[in-house]
């Protein structure tokens, strides 16, 4: 279908998209000018986040570039099964933990968790997602200019070339953007009915869960676990690792681990860290699982619903076969920090290159793909970045830890709310996004703190439980690589009452010669 020469508004990108869906169209959605007989610059192969973020910045530089994706819409994982839902179903889980905690209080009903249901959270994200998808393909057409062909699997010939449903397209360059899926962990009975990963709990899910097994310790471990207890459905999470310890994840302070997996477990989340998952039990459907926990002990636990959150991996197989590309030892593609792969004229981005698979970094290095395939040399510094998670909190860190700071500077100073050494809990931080819970329940509002090195009194690390500071911390880890010192952050302005604290306990220190904690 040439869509080329007509401009679809949402409703009728919404319509086509559900008619693929439904199967009622079967043919690639072509936006190819065929009077533009230019050379494309790049094919890029995939168009999430990075392969539809590289096209776009390539084409603002005045290149030509092709967008191939086999789904009928340009966006990827993020809108269809990942990202969006998840920040559906962490703001549901944050509203239903104020209905718990205040149950019954104020003007709040008593809370029936009978009434919250993953299925109907399920099926309202199932049914609202053609939005995005449809403004992704509009804007990457009428805003953007980028050429695409969606609904059509693409196939790699050679470094130039790419086969497209019955058309072959050649390049000076592809751009492999294919993203990655969830690793399946080989357990006995892993493929019975009722075992689900991100992306089938999204399309498959059609019945309504009342216990859950996670198996793994991932961020979508813990988001989503935070998520089905707070409906109501008993969950427990199998970790390897303890949370939040991984190798997924770097730079998390041991303080901000301990409020957020113990306020985890005081909403009736299990948490078997360093335990291992024997055996998914049941005839078709699962019925419990076989875990051994860290004292060695067996256990069953009876389950229907079994949720992998065991890290993802790209596949490659193909790429290896007909490229040659080389892997890292983890399986995912190996680029240097301009995107390039073993193979000249190959590029490779997002998810499809390994962590953090995150989309600041999958948009990132589309652009940094674009801009070093235009011929303006661009290297992608991933040394520092802020990182956050949700559980019923919205929890996110930045720099160095409090530990690595004191190993890497020696002399460092601590600020953060609560302060230690108080001797019961009051409202602190009395934040932002969090006082109801200041009032009701204040052990539960939150927990921040910000480390400096004492000598250079630079800012080096910020970590934060709460609620409304993600924002800052895209903008703190800019301030803290140009440096920001205590004495500039208690210069700033906050807008009280702010999530964060940092600026006006940065000034009540600010004065001292010698630092000192608070
Ligand atoms: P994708 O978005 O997966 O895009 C790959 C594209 O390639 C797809 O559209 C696919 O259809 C296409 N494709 C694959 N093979 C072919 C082929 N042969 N031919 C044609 N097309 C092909 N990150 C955040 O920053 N914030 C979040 O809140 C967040 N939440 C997440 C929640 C979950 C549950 C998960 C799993 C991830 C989350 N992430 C989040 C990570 C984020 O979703 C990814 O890092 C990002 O989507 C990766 O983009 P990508 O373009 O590399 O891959
Ligand atoms: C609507 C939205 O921003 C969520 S989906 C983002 C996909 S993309 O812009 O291609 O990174």
């Amino acid at each position: 279908m040439q869509l080329n020469n007509v401009t679809l508004g949402i409703a009728e990108w919404r319509d086509l998209i559900r008619r693929v869906e439904i199967g009622e169209v079967r043919e690639p959605l072509v936006n190819i000018d065929d009077s533009d007989a230019a050379p494309w610059d790049a094919i890029f192969v995939g168009g999430g986040a990075a392969g539809r973020f590289g096209a776009a910045y390539l084409k603002a530089m005045g290149g030509r570039p092709l967008v191939v994706d086999r789904w009928p819409f340009l966006g990827g994982s993020c809108p269809h099964q990942a990202c969006v839902p998840h920040h559906l179903f962490s703001e549901a889980a944050r509203e239903l933990d104020y209905m718990r905690w205040n149950s019954g209080t104020l003007w709040f009903p008593k809370f029936d968790d009978s009434t919250a249901s993953i299925l109907d959270l399920i099926s309202l994200f199932r049914s609202g997602r053609a939005a995005a998808h449809a403004f992704m393909n509009w804007q990457t057409k009428e805003q953007l200019g980028v050429e695409y062909v969606l609904n059509a699997e693409a196939t790699v010939i050679d470094c130039h070339t790419v086969n497209v449903a019955d058309g072959s397209y050649t390049a000076r360059n592809l751009v492999l953007a294919t993203g990655a899926q969830t690793a399946h962990p080989r357990i006995p009975g892993i493929r019975k009915r009722g075992v689900f990963d991100f992306a089938s709990l999204i399309e498959d899910l059609d019945y309504e869960p009342t216990k859950c097994v996670i198996v793994g310790g991932s961020k979508v471990a813990m988001e989503y676990g935070s998520f089905f207890q707070a409906t109501g459905c008993q969950t427990t999470i199998l970790s390897r690792s303890p949370l939040m310890r991984g190798t997924s994840l770097h730079h998390v302070d041991e303080d901000l681990r301990i409020f957020v997996v113990s306020g985890m477990r005081a909403r009736g989340l299990t948490v078997h860290e360093d335990s291992a998952t024997l055996e998914i039990l049941g005839d078709e459907h699962v019925e419990g699982v076989r875990a051994r926990l860290a004292d060695g002990a067996e256990i069953v636990l009876d389950t229907d619903f079994v949720l992998l959150a065991t890290g993802e991996l790209p596949a490659t197989a193909e790429l290896v076969r007909t490229l040659g590309i080389e892997l890292d030892e983890h399986g995912f593609v190996e680029v240097d920090t301009q995107m390039r792969t073993s193979v000249a004229g190959v590029y490779a981005v997002g998810d499809l290159i390994g962590s953090p698979l995150e989309m600041f970094k999958a948009r990132k290095c589309g652009m940094t793909a674009a801009r070093n395939i235009m011929g303006e040399p661009y290297t992608l510094d991933l040394s520092q970045y802020p990182d956050f998670l949700h559980t019923t909190y919205e929890v996110t860190w930045v720099g160095l830890t409090e530990q690595e700071a004191r190993e890497k500077y020696g002399e460092i100073i601590v600020i953060q709310m609560p302060p230690n050494g108080l001797d019961q809990p009051i409202p602190l931080p009395l934040a932002e996004g969090s006082m109801l819970y200041a009032f009701t329940r204040p052990e539960i509002t939150g927990y921040q703190k910000a480390v400096f090195d004492a000598r250079s009194r630079r800012l080096v690390g910020a970590h934060h439980v709460g609620f409304g500071a993600k924002d800052a911390f895209q903008y703190l880890d800019h301030l803290i690589k140009r440096g920001i010192t205590i004495d500039e952050l208690g210069e700033m302005n906050e807008l009280f009452l702010n999530p964060e604290h940092f600026i006006q306990l940065s000034r009540l220190r600010a004065g001292q010669h010698a630092l000192h904690d608070l």
